[in-house]
């Protein structure tokens, strides 16, 4: 069989760029693939890595089902048009490292990662995933200066959805009938918010007693070390890409869907010039408003605690780069 066709191909497809290859980067690569819902470039400075992690999921398209192109690289050149950039580029803490040491090494990263990825990707929405997240997330918009909408960070998603496993866990219930809610800074100081958190539109205040959501709170806070005190080598991974790849779908395909992530302020919740988990609609313009909850006054000051921290982290990361 030959086909021949004259016509201009007027087809562009979507394309994601993941800087960064590693755990997080590798699995949302394919979660994007088996989802179908874009092309994907992953990039990373080790060379051989993305090359190697495209080319083992491009294999599995036939068993997968999906024709979706997915490349490896380490040149910015191939991310060229990408509508969303996702940056999980970074380094663990070593034993030995501070946390200024791993703070600065990061914050180099970030930095360079999104002037590259802007200087061929003018028209992307970035978001960032690399620790500590809100820090990164604003170090990532000064270094694109984009407008603040098109910049924003993974964290609030992947949160509230160990806040609504826990509470799943603990009522037995299905978890698709839980709602769970958590803003704040991705750390121990984040915002869990009971008052806010569902099961079928019952707060889970009138279903659960004030120690076992204490629980619940405290294991949600604790998410992330739990899993890095199991696993010893390293990070969660399946859960962040999840709700990474939430973000991106919701974004391509513009779903306008209320969601807890990394927003810049701009006086909301009496905090200016800073990215913090708060919610936010998402769409194809990014983070398009973000919606001002009635908190308590306990509430807000666990808030502004948690932004306090990130300030902290981002004086501190200015002065060391
Ligand atoms: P890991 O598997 O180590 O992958 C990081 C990758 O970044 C490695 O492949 C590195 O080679 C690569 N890299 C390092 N420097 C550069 C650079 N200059 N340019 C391009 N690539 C580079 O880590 P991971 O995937 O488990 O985690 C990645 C980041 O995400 C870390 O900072 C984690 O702390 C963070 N993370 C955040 C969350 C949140 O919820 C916010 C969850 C999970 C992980």
């Amino acid at each position: 069989m030959s086909t021949t066709s004259h016509a201009p191909n007027a087809c562009t497809p979507t394309r994601v760029a993941i800087i960064g290859s590693g755990n997080v980067g590798s699995t949302l690569a394919q979660r994007i693939a088996e989802r179908n819902l874009a092309n994907v470039v992953l990039l990373d400075i080790v060379d051989g890595r993305p090359q190697g992690v495209a080319l083992d999921l491009l294999e599995a398209r036939g068993i997968e089902g999906h024709d979706r192109q997915i490349v490896g690289t380490t040149d910015y050149a191939m991310t060229a048009g990408s509508d969303v950039v996702v940056i999980t580029a970074g380094l663990p803490r070593r034993p030995g490292m501070s946390r200024d040491d791993l703070l600065k090494t990061n914050a180099a990263i970030v930095m360079e990662a999104a002037q590259k990825a802007i200087a061929h990707s003018p028209n992307a929405i970035f978001i960032v995933v690399t620790n500590p997240l809100d820090v990164m997330t604003y170090l990532a918009w000064k270094a694109t200066g984009l407008p603040p909408e098109r910049v924003m960070g993974m964290a609030g998603i992947l949160d509230s959805a160990r806040f609504q496993t826990f509470i799943a866990l603990e009522l037995g219930v299905s978890t698709a009938d839980v709602s769970a809610m958590v803003m704040g800074s991705h750390g121990d100081l984040m915002v869990p918010l009971p008052r806010y958190s569902t099961v079928n539109g019952i707060p889970i205040t009138e279903l659960l007693d004030a120690d076992t959501i204490a629980r619940l709170v405290h294991r949600t806070r604790n998410g992330g070390a739990e899993i890095v005190e199991l696993m010893q080598t390293g990070g969660a991974y399946y859960a962040p890409a999840s709700s990474t790849c939430v973000m991106v779908e919701t974004i391509l395909l513009n779903k306008s869907r209320l969601l807890p992530i990394a927003s810049y302020l701009r006086g909301e919740y009496r905090l200016s010039d800073i990215f913090i988990g708060v919610p936010t609609r998402l769409g194809c313009g990014g983070a398009e408003s973000v919606l001002e909850l009635q908190l308590s006054d306990s509430e807000l000051k666990e808030l502004h605690s948690s932004a306090a921290v990130v300030r902290q982290g981002i004086d501190r990361a200015m002065a060391l780069l």
